[in-house]
């Protein structure tokens, strides 16, 4: 038995029974997939995810990678790279290729559902596989050598990573200084020092691409004047052969709090002899280009954090179901009075159905986002405009990234209070799990960033197209009857949710306005940026829930064993979710109604 607990039950209910996943595959761009074969890929990384590749989860934590600053080498312990191997050999990371890459071009629906398996279990060994992906990518932006590249890269297992992070320049990309010089034969010089770069060095594949945004020289100030760049540990010959080794060096790897499995490396370029760069497609578009795999990889991020309460809450639940400690409360007088199981305790029961109406919430959420990005795969397929869909994803990624890392890392702390002590000894996961999801509110854009992302871009920027559309579905779920006839309450604190998140929009809106005049009123929209993508956040996360509720209240006529008790648990967590949690929001517009700019006047000399 290993540390992971997945939950593929949830899963294939949200896939199958929510989300009718079935009316998509066997046809048009899935047409060699069909619901069984996706049932089948599910169960085998299920397999994989509880066995091999978590096994090496809490070992590589204890006995991380080994820098060897003479050689720049990393040594990647032996028990991870038998979990990498594992996965690399079945070959799943292939999924979301496309065919003519050797994929299976599987909708993004059931390939994040895989995901979420093997971030749960292992997220380092889903880092490391990323070269494929990321050879997608680059085999869709770039000429034609760079798409020869890809396809060896795919071929070959080749590592990659997305350089973008330096000392000075974090989530302030455009201040970025490393320097890019034409070499006037097709190739550039790349010169200066990146930092943080995940599995920027390990000794598990005989190459590794960077995908480096770097400045060619006299380019204009800020992002836009960025430039993406492939830049291979070792040159590739022509015949597809490994050339020389180029100049970009890992010169350090940091220590961390966790995810200790995965390599966070300073990397430098042209230090002791050149870094050669390829322009990617010819074109001088790098930030537009890396934000094609920073997407991805916030997708990634919020889906990993998911993962990581699920486990979390699974390996809460089944110690509380163990633990017998105290009397129940109605009978706490009565000193000889049998001791229960935790679960009797009515503050268990609060946090275990917290944990558990998050974690199934945040899951619905991916796979619903994911669910828009299957929509756009189907209208790219049909040659059907696909703007909208693809508006609303990006309306969802910050949702999954920002809101489902702050809340899975919050949460994870209420899943080891379950434990009492136990739970902070290494001897139960849940300590690693705090320690490997806190990385995910910081990584691909802060909770802050993500909240001006979903503000000024996916929202004011977008004319509040998407935000409106959305909104406009779950008014209308609130407002309909869907339930079996129960749900009515709930449905109305849904809409009244709804109500206080549109208007705290409404209030930022304004700010940013009046902003046009009194320039300091901008402010106020960075003082409730963060609580309106998590207030928006939870209203989202609310319907989704009364949606599967209402989906298990139609299933519970006649169900029976198991399927019982998972959908009535499907209802007790949505009906929690909107006594407990939604009514909540009322507060969050009061706050954001109320705000001034006291704040910004008090002197930092005052902290
Ligand atoms: C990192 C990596 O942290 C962590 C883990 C790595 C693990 C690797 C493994 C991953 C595996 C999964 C991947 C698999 C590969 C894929 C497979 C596929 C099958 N959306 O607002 P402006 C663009 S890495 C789209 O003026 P500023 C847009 O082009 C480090 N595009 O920004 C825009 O132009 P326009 C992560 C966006 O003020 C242009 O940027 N670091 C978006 O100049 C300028 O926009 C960060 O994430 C968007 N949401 O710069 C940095 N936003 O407007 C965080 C911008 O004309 N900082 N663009 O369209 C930010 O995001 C900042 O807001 C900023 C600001 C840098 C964008
Ligand atoms: P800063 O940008 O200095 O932020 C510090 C604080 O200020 C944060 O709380 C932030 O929210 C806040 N802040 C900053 N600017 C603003 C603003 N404008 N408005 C409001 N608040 C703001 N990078 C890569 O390029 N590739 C990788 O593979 C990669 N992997 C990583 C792996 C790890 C383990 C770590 C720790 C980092 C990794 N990064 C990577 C870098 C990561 O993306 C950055 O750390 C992140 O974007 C934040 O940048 P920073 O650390 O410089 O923090």
């Amino acid at each position: 038995m290993t540390h992971y607990k997945s939950n593929l039950r949830d899963l294939q209910f949200n896939l199958f029974e929510v989300f009718k996943r079935q009316d998509v595959l066997g046809k048009g761009p899935f047409e060699e997939l069909d619901e069984d074969t996706a049932r089948t890929i599910l169960d085998e990384v299920n397999r994989l995810a509880t066995g091999v590749v978590a096994e090496s989860f809490e070992d590589a934590d204890r006995n991380p990678p080994v820098f060897d600053p003479k050689t720049s080498t990393v040594a990647i312990p032996e028990s991870l790279k038998k979990s990498y191997q594992a996965y690399m050999d079945a070959g799943w990371y292939n999924l979301d290729l496309p065919p003519e890459l050797g994929g299976l071009g599987a909708p993004r629906s059931l390939s994040w559902a895989a995901a979420e398996l093997i971030l749960g279990s292992n997220p380092a060994i889903y880092m490391y596989s990323a070269g494929p992906g990321f050879a997608n990518i680059l085999y869709n932006e770039g000429n034609e050598a760079q798409k020869k590249f890809a396809r060896q890269a795919i071929e070959n297992g080749w590592g990659a990573t997305m350089v973008l992070t330096e000392p000075d320049a974090g989530s302030d990309v455009g201040a970025g200084r490393t320097k890019a010089i034409d070499q006037g034969d097709g190739t550039w010089h790349i010169e200066g020092v990146k930092r943080f770069i995940t599995s920027a060095e390990q000794d598990m594949t005989e190459n590794i691409f960077h995908l480096v945004l770097a400045r060619p020289e006299g380019a204009q100030p800020g992002t836009k004047g960025l430039s993406l760049f492939l830049v291979p540990k070792y040159l590739v010959n022509e015949d597809g052969s490994l050339g020389e080794r180029n100049g970009a060096y890992v010169t350090n790897v940091e220590h961390k709090m966790g995810l200790k499995a995965s390599t966070t490396c300073e990397l430098t370029f042209g230090d002791k002899h050149p870094a050669i760069g390829y322009l990617v497609g010819d074109k001088h578009e790098g930030i537009r280009q890396m934000f094609l795999i920073i997407e991805y990889a916030r997708m990634m991020v919020g889906t990993k954090a998911i993962a990581t309460l699920s486990t979390g809450y699974l390996n809460a639940l089944e110690y509380a179901k163990e633990r017998k400690q105290g009397a129940d409360l109605t009978r706490m007088t009565d000193k000889a009075a049998p001791r229960v199981t935790i679960t009797h305790h009515p503050d268990v029961r609060r946090s275990l159905m917290t944990q558990k109406a998050y974690a199934e919430a945040l899951r619905a959420l991916v796979i619903y986002t994911a669910t828009q990005q299957d929509a756009v795969q189907i209208a790219q397929h049909n040659g059907e405009d696909h703007s909208r869909i693809e508006a609303l994803n990006d309306l969802l990624l910050p949702i999954v990234k920002g809101v489902g890392s702050e809340r899975s890392y919050a949460l994870l702390g209420e899943s080891l209070q379950t434990l009492g002590g136990s739970g902070y000894l290494q001897e139960y996961p849940i300590e690693q799990y705090i320690r490997d999801a806190k990385i995910d509110t910081l990584y691909e854009g802060t909770t802050a960033i993500q909240a001006q992302d979903f503000f000024f871009r996916k929202i004011v920027k977008n004319n509040g197209q998407a935000f409106g559309a959305l909104m406009g579905e779950i008014k209308a779920f609130a407002a309909g009857d869907s339930g079996n006839g129960q749900l009515k309450e709930e449905r109305a604190a849904l809409a009244d949710a709804a109500a206080e998140v549109e208007k705290i929009v409404e209030i930022m809106v304004g700010d940013a306005m009046r902003s046009a005049e009194e320039v300091r009123e901008l402010y106020k929209v960075g003082l409730n940026a963060t609580r309106l993508l998590m207030g928006f956040g939870d209203v989202v996360l609310g319907w989704l829930l009364l949606r599967q509720a209402a989906v298990a209240l139609e299933a519970l006529d006649g169900a029976e064993g198991s399927d019982k008790d998972f959908y009535t648990g499907k209802v007790a967590a949505a009906r929690f979710f909107a006594d407990q949690v939604l009514p909540r929001l009322a507060a969050e517009r009061k706050i954001a109604e109320n705000t001034t700019l006291d704040l910004m006047d008090v002197p930092e000399s005052a902290f």
